[in-house]
Formats: C-alpha cells, sequence, structure tokens
C-alpha cells in the first residue's frame, strides 16, 4: 500500500490528478448539478431554462425573452429585471452510493447574491455574499427519486434599499449614484460588485444568479475544501519553506498522516497530522533544503516564471484518505517604505526577490457584465494584450468581483504581479454585526483562495474610502466623522486587515488605495491628505489642465490610477447602435457616457492641440471625432507615464523616485466611452498600442523644461546600457530629416532614468536651418554599438493644430498574405501625425499602430482573430492620419 523512505513517502494507490490544482479525498463523490435549469420570476408569467453557472439577465437573452443588453437604451429599458424576484429550479437524482455516505453537503461556487435554496421543500440555507462559497448539510433531506432544489432570490434593489431602512440612525452614504450614471441606490448594502448597480464606465445590471458551480459533496471520512501552498523565505537561515494549508471538513477526529513532496526539487516530508471534527484548517511547514536550485518566479520583464508540482497525500492506517496537487512558485515581495536622502516622506515600492521593480500596468474592471459571459478566451485575450504592452502589473480594482481562477492562474503563467483590492470602492459601508460577519468570511475565504497565487503581490483593503473620508466626498458634518472613522477602522484595519495578517504573512496589506501607507496608519488611518506625494500611492485625475504639461502631475512615489476618456471605434459601437446614434450629440452619445460632462471634456482636452473633425458628412465627422478622443487620450497618457518612468531616479523639490504606474483602466465592461486602453471585444484602442512603447524595458523619453530640450533614457533591464541619444529634425512639410544630432555615450544602469541629452530648444533650431517650432518636430531614439535599443520616440515643439506645412499625405496601404500572417504596407506621401489603421468588422491586431510617418513607406503586420482573405481585409482597411478629419 505505502513504503516509506526517510522523509518521502510513496503510494501505490492509484490516484487520479486532474491538470492544474486537483484534489481528491478517498470515498468523496461528488456530483455536479451545473447545466440545465428553470428560472422563473416573482408572478410565474416568466418560465424559462437557465443555465447554471449564469445569470437572469443572460438566461433571458439566450432564450429570446430580451434583446441584447447592450444594445442602444437597453440597460434602462431593462431595469425591471433587477427589481422583480426570481426562482432557479432544478430536479436530480442521486444514486445510492452518495446518498449512504455519512456526509453529504450541497455547494455553491457562487450565489448572487440574495437568496435561499430549498431542497425538497425544506430550506437549507440563505445567502447574502456574491464573494462567499457556502456549503450546507443536505443529507438528511436527499430522497430515493426526484429530488427538486430551489433557488429563491430577491431583488439586489430592494434588498439594498430595506438594509439602507433597516439603518435608520446615520446614513451611509453615497445614497445613490449620480444620475448621469442611470444607476441603482444603496449598492453599499449588498455584498456584491459594487458597479453592477452602475459606474461611471458602466451600465446598471444588478444581476442575480448562481455565477459559479454548483454540485453535491459526499463523504464517509473528510472533504478537502480548500488547499494553499505559500512559499516563506526564511532571510536569517537563506532557506524556503512551504506552508501548506488544508481545510478539511473531517466527519469524525482523526488521526493520521500527511505526506508533503516537492518531487524537482527532491524536497518532501512525512507529518503526523490530527483532523479535529468538522471544518478545520490545517498548517505544515515543509523545509526546502536544496535552496541554490530553486528557481525564482519574476515578474514579466525581469525573468521566467517556473512552477514546482507539489503533491500532498494523506494516510489513516495505512489507507489513503486524500490526495492534491498544486502548483509551487517561489519569490518574495516586500513593501519599501523608507526615508529616502534629500526627500521628506518615505519611499513606496516593491522588490521582488531582492530587486526594486518599477511597476508598470493599469487597473481591472470586470470584463463583463454577465460574469458567466467571461469566458477564458475574453481572459487570455486581455491578459495576453496587457504583457504584450509591456506591462508587468494589474490592480485588481475595488468595485468589481475577486477574479476567477483562471484569471490568477494566467497572471501566474504570463508574470503579471496583481495588486489585489478587496471589493469596496468609493463608498463608506455599515458596520452591523451580521454585515461585519460575511465580510470577514468573504476575506477569509478569498485569502485562502489566492494566497498561492505568486502574482498577488499586494491586499488593498479598499478602493478611495480613505481618500473619500479625508476630502469629505459626501459632506459629513464635522460633528458625525468621529462615527465614520470608527467604521472606517473596524472594517478595514479590525477586521480585513487583522484577517489578512493572520492568513498570509507572504505578502504586504494596505488598508487603502491611495494611502499614505504607514504614514495614514500613524494619523489613525485617515491622513489628512492621502493624495501626498512624499509617501504611499496617487491617484490623480485632471481633465482640464493640459495634459501635454508634465508641470500638471504630481511628483509622486507611485501612480496608481490617472486618465484620460476617450471612445471606441466604431466597429465596436455599430453591433449596439443604430444609425441615428451614430454622432456625438446623440442622445446614444450622451446615454453611454457615465462620467458627468465627459463628452465635453474629451473634446476640449483635444482642442488644446488639435482641430476638431469639421467633415460636412455626418458619419464621417462622428468617425472622426471617435478617433481625434483616442488621440487625445493616447497622448496624454502617454505624456503622464513618461513622466512617472523617467522620475524614478531623481528627487526634485524633495519629491520623485516615483516607482510605478499604472493608468486607469485596462478594458471595459461595455461598448462605451471610458478610460480604458481596451475596447469592449479586445480590440486596442491607440492608447494600448502606445502603452507598448511608453512601456518598453528601454525607453528615451523628451520633455521641455525652461525652455530646454532634455532627453532621458529610462531602462528596466537587469544590466548597464552603454547608449547614445540620437535626435533627427523633421520639416512638418518634408520626410528627410533636415538635421541630426547625437549625445555622447553614457551608462544607464538597469532600473534607473539618466539624462542624456540637453539642450536648448533655441539653439538647437538655430542649428537646424529652416526650422522654428512652427515647421518642424523631433523624433528620437537610443543606440549603443549593436543599433537601435527601445522604440523611436517623438516629441512635437507645438501643437499639431499650429504646425506650419503640415499637409494632407494621402497614404495608400497594401495588404498581402505573406508566410507570417498578413502586411500592410504604407505609402505616405508626406509626414503624418497619429497614422491609424482600422480593420472594421475583423478582429485582431497590428504589429504596431497610431504612430507617426516621417518615412515614405511603412509595413506592419495584421493577426486576423478568425480566417480571413487578403482581399477582405483590403476592403475593411481604413487609413486615417490627424489631417484627414479637418
Ligand atoms: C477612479 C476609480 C474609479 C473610476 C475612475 C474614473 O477613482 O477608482 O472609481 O472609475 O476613477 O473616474
Amino acid at each position: 500500500m505505502m513504503t516509506l523512505s526517510g522523509d518521502y513517502v510513496f503510494c501505490s494507490l492509484c490516484v487520479v490528478f486532474f491538470a492544474g490544482y486537483s484534489a481528491k479525498t478517498e470515498g468523496q463523490q461528488t456530483l455536479s448539478l451545473n447545466g440545465k435549469w428553470r428560472l422563473s420570476n416573482s408572478n410565474g408569467s416568466l418560465s424559462l431554462p437557465a443555465l447554471v453557472p449564469g445569470c437572469v439577465h443572460s438566461a433571458l437573452q439566450q432564450q429570446g425573452y430580451i434583446q441584447d443588453p447592450y444594445f442602444r437604451f437597453n440597460d434602462v429599458s431593462y431595469r425591471w429585471i433587477a427589481l422583480d424576484n426570481w426562482t432557479y429550479t432544478t430536479t436530480f437524482t442521486v444514486s445510492t452510493q452518495i446518498r449512504s455516505k455519512k456526509k453529504v453537503h450541497l455547494v455553491f461556487d457562487g450565489v448572487d447574491t440574495v437568496a435561499s435554496a430549498w431542497l425538497n421543500g425544506v430550506i437549507v440555507g440563505k445567502t447574502d455574499n456574491m464573494f462567499r462559497r457556502y456549503d450546507f448539510p443536505v443529507k438528511d433531506l436527499l430522497e430515493d427519486g426526484e429530488n427538486v432544489l430551489k433557488v429563491h432570490f430577491m431583488s439586489p434593489v430592494l434588498y439594498a434599499s430595506e438594509r439602507r431602512k433597516a439603518h435608520s440612525t446615520y446614513t451611509v452614504p453615497p445614497e445613490c449614484p449620480p444620475d448621469v450614471q442611470k444607476g441603482e441606490c444603496h449598492v453599499n448594502f449588498i455584498r456584491k460588485e459594487q458597479s453592477s448597480f452602475s459606474w461611471d464606465w458602466g451600465p446598471s445590471f444588478p444581476t442575480m444568479g448562481l455565477w459559479k458551480e454548483v454540485y453535491l459533496e459526499a463523504f464517509d471520512v473528510l472533504q478537502l475544501i480548500q488547499v494553499s501552498c505559500v512559499p516563506l523565505y526564511n532571510v536569517s537561515l537563506s532557506v524556503w519553506d512551504v506552508q501548506v494549508e488544508l481545510l478539511v471538513d473531517a466527519v469524525q477526529a482523526i488521526t493520521g498522516n500527511v505526506a508533503i513532496f516537492i518531487p524537482e526539487l527532491l524536497a518532501g516530508q512525512d507529518f503526523q497530522a490530527e483532523f479535529a471534527q468538522g471544518t478545520t484548517k490545517n498548517t505544515f511547514i515543509l523545509h526546502v533544503n536544496t535552496t541554490n536550485q530553486v528557481k525564482l518566479w519574476w515578474p514579466s520583464g525581469h525573468g521566467d516564471q517556473p512552477s514546482y508540482r507539489l503533491t500532498v497525500t494523506g494516510f489513516q492506517d495505512g489507507f489513503l484518505i486524500l490526495s492534491v496537487e498544486s502548483k509551487v512558485y517561489f519569490r518574495t515581495v516586500e513593501l519599501i517604505q523608507e526615508p529616502i536622502v534629500g526627500s521628506p516622506g518615505l519611499s513606496f515600492y516593491f522588490r521582488i526577490n531582492g530587486k526594486p521593480v518599477f511597476l508598470k500596468g493599469s487597473n481591472w474592471i470586470p470584463a463583463h457584465s454577465f460574469q458567466d459571459q467571461v469566458t477564458p478566451a475574453v481572459l487570455r485575450n486581455l491578459l495576453q494584450s496587457a504583457v504584450d504592452a509591456n506591462m508587468n502589473v494589474l490592480r485588481v480594482w475595488g468595485g468589481g468581483v475577486y477574479e476567477q481562477d483562471l484569471f490568477y492562474d494566467i497572471c501566474d503563467e504570463m508574470g503579471v504581479m496583481v495588486w489585489q483590492d478587496f471589493m469596496f470602492a468609493c463608498a463608506m459601508y455599515p458596520t452591523e454585526d451580521d454585515f461585519i460577519r460575511t465580510v470577514r468570511e468573504e476575506v477569509v475565504q478569498q485569502v485562502q483562495r489566492l494566497k498561492s497565487h505568486p502574482s498577488v503581490a499586494v491586499w488593498s483593503g479598499n478602493n478611495e474610502n480613505e481618500a473619500a473620508l479625508a476630502d469629505n466626498w459626501f459632506n459629513i458634518p464635522a460633528s458625525q466623522r468621529p462615527k465614520y472613522l470608527k467604521d472606517y477602522v473596524t472594517l478595514y484595519v479590525d477586521t480585513i486587515k487583522g484577517i489578512v495578517q493572520q492568513e498570509d504573512p507572504s505578502r504586504p496589506f494596505l488598508v487603502s488605495s491611495p494611502t499614505n501607507g504607514v504614514k495614514s496608519e500613524e494619523e489613525g488611518w485617515v491622513a489628512t491628505n492621502p493624495y501626498d506625494p512624499h509617501y504611499g500611492d496617487t491617484h490623480f485625475y485632471s481633465y482640464v489642465s493640459d495634459c501635454w504639461d508634465w508641470r500638471t502631475f504630481p511628483r509622486t512615489r507611485f501612480a496608481s490610477e490617472y486618465g484620460f476618456q476617450s471612445w471606441p471605434s466604431f466597429s465596436t459601437l455599430k453591433p449596439v447602435s443604430v444609425s441615428e446614434d451614430w454622432s456625438f450629440s446623440s442622445d446614444f452619445s450622451s446615454h453611454r457616457q457615465h462620467h458627468d460632462n465627459g463628452n465635453n471634456q474629451m473634446l476640449l482636452q483635444a482642442a488644446l492641440h488639435f482641430h476638431l473633425p469639421n467633415s460636412t458628412d455626418p458619419l464621417k465627422r462622428f468617425t472622426h471625432t471617435l478617433y481625434l478622443t483616442q488621440v487625445m487620450q493616447a497622448q496624454c497618457v502617454k505624456s503622464q507615464s513618461e513622466f512617472y518612468r523617467r522620475s524614478q531616479s531623481e528627487v526634485i523639490e524633495g519629491k520623485g523616485h516615483t516607482m510605478g504606474a499604472l493608468y486607469w483602466q485596462l478594458n471595459d465592461i461595455w461598448q462605451g466611452p471610458s478610460w480604458s486602453s481596451i475596447e469592449f471585444g479586445g480590440k486596442w484602442k491607440m492608447l494600448h498600442y502606445f502603452a507598448q512603447d511608453f512601456f518598453a524595458d528601454v525607453l528615451p523619453v523628451s520633455f521641455e523644461d525652461d525652455g530646454a530640450l532634455f532627453i532621458y533614457a529610462v531602462s528596466d533591464l537587469s544590466h548597464s546600457l552603454n547608449v547614445r541619444a540620437v535626435v533627427s529634425v523633421y520639416l512638418w512639410s518634408k520626410l528627410d530629416p533636415v538635421c541630426t544630432l547625437m549625445s555622447e555615450l553614457l551608462l544607464v544602469p538597469g532600473g534607473g532614468a539618466v539624462p542624456m541629452f540637453k539642450q536648448t530648444v533655441v539653439s538647437l533650431l538655430a542649428g537646424c536651418e529652416p526650422c522654428t517650432r512652427l515647421t518642424c518636430l523631433l523624433t528620437f531614439h537610443l543606440e549603443d554599438d549593436s543599433g537601435q535599443q527601445g522604440p523611436t520616440n517623438h516629441h512635437f515643439l507645438c501643437s499639431p493644430k499650429d504646425a506650419r506645412g503640415l499637409t494632407r499625405p494621402n497614404i495608400t496601404a497594401e495588404v498581402q498574405e505573406g508566410q507570417l500572417g498578413f502586411t500592410v504596407t504604407l505609402h505616405s506621401a508626406s509626414v503624418a501625425p497619429f497614422v491609424w489603421l482600422d480593420m472594421g468588422d475583423v478582429p485582431g491586431r497590428f504589429s504596431s499602430n497610431g504612430f507617426l510617418m516621417v518615412s515614405r513607406n511603412r509595413t506592419v503586420t495584421f493577426t486576423a482573430w478568425r480566417p480571413v482573405s487578403a482581399t477582405e481585409l483590403s476592403r475593411s482597411l481604413t487609413v486615417t492620419s490627424l489631417t484627414d478629419v479637418y
């Protein structure tokens, strides 16, 4: 049966392991209850088949009861769905094998949200939290023949409103979202995706349903609920331990042994185990003796992401009682907050495996209003897009959901770090006992579920709630402030922080974002100014000031949010609109805009540097406006991101050492205007193509200060470079450079930003006749003896709207199919800024887009996401550059 050799256990029993994480306990049987259920509304007027996992909206759409909820104004037309109560019903039979087990549990991996579950007419349990797994004992209720399981859902909108009414002693703001969001009220009273009641980038679809798996779990000995393995590095001994935790439900107390083994490291140990009766957490520490051979997990751009197979087997009296296989990755993460020479305040940066890493990335929001429609392909495409744009981090923002397992698995694989918020955002929250109780369970479960992922780098208690209190967003009278502060500390410090630090000592915890970190703590967890650039992270938005002017940006330690809105492309909007919607001033265009004055702000910002579209053809004018909002956004976020990256090695006026740039936001929840760089459906906006460059490992950055042009070299490499900056000066009216300048060769250390070039613009232009600020522009790059390092960048000496000599480039394009896919070869008659290729309805991605053309020819590749011919692509392709729109 089992042989013991030294510390290692070998088992001759046949155990089936599934791919990735797999678990099995001896004699345990699972009966899936996923699949086709029936769904009905409260008065029975609607009764339809519904898939589980799923939600009411998806079922109604799949069965043809409603149109696409994203079409035109349907978010408002379908408001009734979330105001009704709904019941999911299924019937099933259970084998005698299952019924004869000592324990049978009905497990819901996710219930959205307020529901009661009834088996054969008897209530088995109630739910009130979308972020929890629920299991209810049902053995005694199971019947021989058909079993009927019903789950009654209460409208989340009505529930939230009832809870609000019950909380009568003081208000818990905000009561409702701003009117422009067309949403529902009191979402902070329900433990549910906060943005499902509407947000400033998304519709109100307060979903209901069984959004994760449902099954029966039957066992005689024990059930393994959760396994986690967290590597802990013992600094004083320079050795790794792996903390393995088994969350077990044992029918009776068990004395046995547990063997943990990492075959590739020849690390294994046999432990005595005492599983108490009921649900208990059992911790084992495996010492890894072969420290030198442990290959570390690195964020993308800094190394590989090796994993090790870890097996756990449990025996009682020689009989196998549990068996589980998991992946384990080794890496350390530290958040460093320490004094900086020449700068008041404290640093704020992450050290991964002892190496300071500049965090480059964005913020993640739910990828769909209906989580059942977030497929593996959607996740992979978005996460691959992040990595392909040279990102190494995403923040899972606190107004969405704790993402599905696959999200974190892919992040582990790809080296994308995760800044994981707890799901509280832009609001105050109640602290009644039952609310705190359900939050406690939520936090315990989520930390246990996610802590094995090396990608998860930091926990953060909430989004902007410290800032909301500090800046009094909700006009709380001074006399009442202590009450709200107390609630804040109760929820995030006493409850969440306490649990996280107990459950997971392996990574840092922040109470909020933005926060001043330890300084906020000193100030009683709510700093006077949580946006202080000398401490912690900041969120910064300014839509009115000129985004080309770096002086308007905070020289922060860490920029965890900043951004500008843009519209998605016409091909993304077309399926959810009709022709009367296709103007910037249509009802549709204002309906989709959920940020007050957002459409106007985009045009005002664009008008600072560009002529606004003025075509007399209404459709052209619309598509040109969509294009121009993307140009504006790309250029704005580029200028801000470059500022943060070049500020990493400097302290100026006491500020600097910026070590993170995460713009708001990566993805979209629907087809509407937002801060995203990727449209709903996966199409890259111009910003995302720009991010590929501005997040490149090696990057030249330009800016002007006091009449001088500076070029910095920024490097995220692990080794130094010896490079020079090369600047080419072009007339807007001519394709060949007027002159070229070069810096000396300079040493650029890995992980640093170094000034390479400085010259006054006046003298630079004087040496480059006939150039003036209005007639010329610059391109620049870095190079060493082996060639160009990093992308070519550009510097405009005036706004393109004032540029003299800029003409229509009359770009022609030819699509060809080659061995490596499709190529598009462009020919331009003159300098063309922001050249944008759009394949219309053909989904796919270009190798580069939105670029400045200062050469006659340029070839890019196009990867189509469906079978397509060169002829179809030629027909679909449009090419737009800046001067085409006015
Ligand atoms: C931030 C976010 C979101 C919001 C975004 C844009 O503050 O945390 O709440 O969508 O700004 O307004």
